[in-house]
């Protein structure tokens, strides 16, 4: 049901504001279908059966007020937010929320800006949403960043604190990101450290994918809650995967061909960046199947970078980019050929026939396997780390040499 905005009249359901606009009704569905596909699972909003009915629920949604902070960030954000593959798309995410403040995209400055957020924060009090963009400077009593006069963490406290609720976007807001890599110069944080009672949603990566943050301002200003949230305050519709477990080069990492080099043969061939210090078997996000500003491929690894593990508080900007990170989940092959697992965690009769036709063609990927990752009780090792070697940064120009 949607939420009860009635006084801030200024306010139009999406529907009307799409009519006004001329926006086709194709377009929307499409908005709609990437929307379901950036949230399959997890969000009562995008749980439908087609992108049609999720357009009939979503159009009778009353615009959510958005007020957008920016304190020390790149701006990435925003632009990836705004920098989809088609330029109407952009303009289509403007007409779906209603953008009151947002510092890069308003055509005022000055003593008009300021106006503008204290007239946003009055009208909208306790019932905007409050998207902030960037970390927050404590050291020297916050004297690194000011606005209009006001230190940036007065103004967290001010207009965050009469929203309805904070989406901190990016790995900046969520708990400081690159400006708080060490020595971290400014203190800086994310809004969760200074406002620790109110309710905050985090979106991490560097920068994270723009149809996360939709969902969940659409989800709020339909029916006033939250997605259901990880321990790092992530929502789970999102942030659920394992990065390593739905790579498109997890074949070559099951078959022992990692790249050693930046733009060597098996670099050029697409192989596994394992050994490049790549941190997806340790992160979580949906980039490996929701690509950025919607093109095929557009994504780290997918261009041929190794993960650095933007989304995870304890790995970007925290650990050295080629340190090789640590095999939790290891592949156990049966001898003769790779398991297919039933959905009850027990082998299905079906998939065991299946093996069995198949097994020919397997045995020499589970060969290939099983000589990659030892099945000894006491083998800690993992493909890429010679034993009795320290994991370090240092480590990775001998593992890239190899
Ligand atoms: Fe931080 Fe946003 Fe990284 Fe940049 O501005 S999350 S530096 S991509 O974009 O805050
Ligand atoms: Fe993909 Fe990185 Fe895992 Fe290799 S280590 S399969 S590149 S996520
Ligand atoms: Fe970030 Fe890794 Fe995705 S670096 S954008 S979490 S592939």
């Amino acid at each position: 049901m949607p939420r009860d905005l009635s006084d801030a009249s200024s306010l139009e359901t999406i529907d009307d504001r799409l009519k006004q606009c001329g926006v086709s009704r194709r377009a929307f569905i499409k908005f709609c279908s990437s929307l379901m596909i950036a949230a399959p699972f997890g969000l009562a909003l995008t749980d439908k059966l087609t992108p049609e009915a999720v357009a009939e629920a979503l159009g009778k949604v009353i615009r959510p007020p958005v007020i957008w902070l920016h304190f020390q960030d790149c701006t990435g954000c925003t632009e990836t937010l705004l920098r989809p593959s088609h330029p109407d798309l952009g303009d289509l995410i403007l007409n779906v929320i209603s953008l009151e403040y947002h510092e890069t995209l308003m055509a005022g400055s000055g003593k008009q800006a300021e106006a503008a957020l204290a007239e946003a924060v009055r009208r909208y009090s306790n019932k905007y949403v409050c998207v902030v963009e960037g970390s927050i400077p404590t050291r020297d009593k916050g004297v690194y960043m000011k606005l209009a006069g006001r230190p940036a963490m007065e103004v967290l406290a001010d207009v965050g604190g009469k929203s309805a609720a904070i989406i901190a976007i990016g790995s900046c807001a969520s708990w400081g990101g690159i400006p708080s890599a060490d020595p971290a110069p400014t203190g800086a944080v994310g809004v969760a450290d200074l406002m620790p009672n109110k309710a905050i949603v985090n979106l991490p990566g560097c920068p994270p994918n723009p149809y996360t943050l939709l969902g969940v301002v659409l989800q709020f200003a339909d029916s006033g809650t939250l997605p259901e949230l990880d321990d790092e305050k992530r929502p789970k519709f999102a942030y659920d995967r394992d990065i390593h477990e739905h790579c498109p080069r997890r074949a070559h990492f099951d078959a022992g061909r990692f790249v050693k080099q930046f733009g060597d043969q098996g670099h050029r061939e697409g192989w596994c960046l394992y050994e490049m210090g790549c941190k997806g078997p340790d992160t979580h996000a949906g980039c490996s199947t929701r690509h950025f500003n919607e093109i095929p491929d557009v994504w780290p690894i997918g261009i041929g970078a190794p993960c650095i593990g933007c989304t995870e508080k304890s790995i970007a900007f925290r650990m050295p980019m080629f340190q090789v990170v640590q095999i939790h989940t290891r592949a156990t092959p049966p001898a003769s050929y790779a398991p297919i697992v039933a959905p009850q965690g027990n082998i299905s009769p079906i998939a065991t026939g299946l093996a069995g036709v198949g097994a020919g063609a397997l045995i020499g990927a589970g060969w290939v396997a099983s000589r990659k990752f030892s099945n000894r009780a006491d083998d800690d090792s993992v493909p890429g780390v010679e034993k009795d070697k320290p994991e370090d940064g240092a480590n990775k120009s001998e593992t890239a040499g190899k």
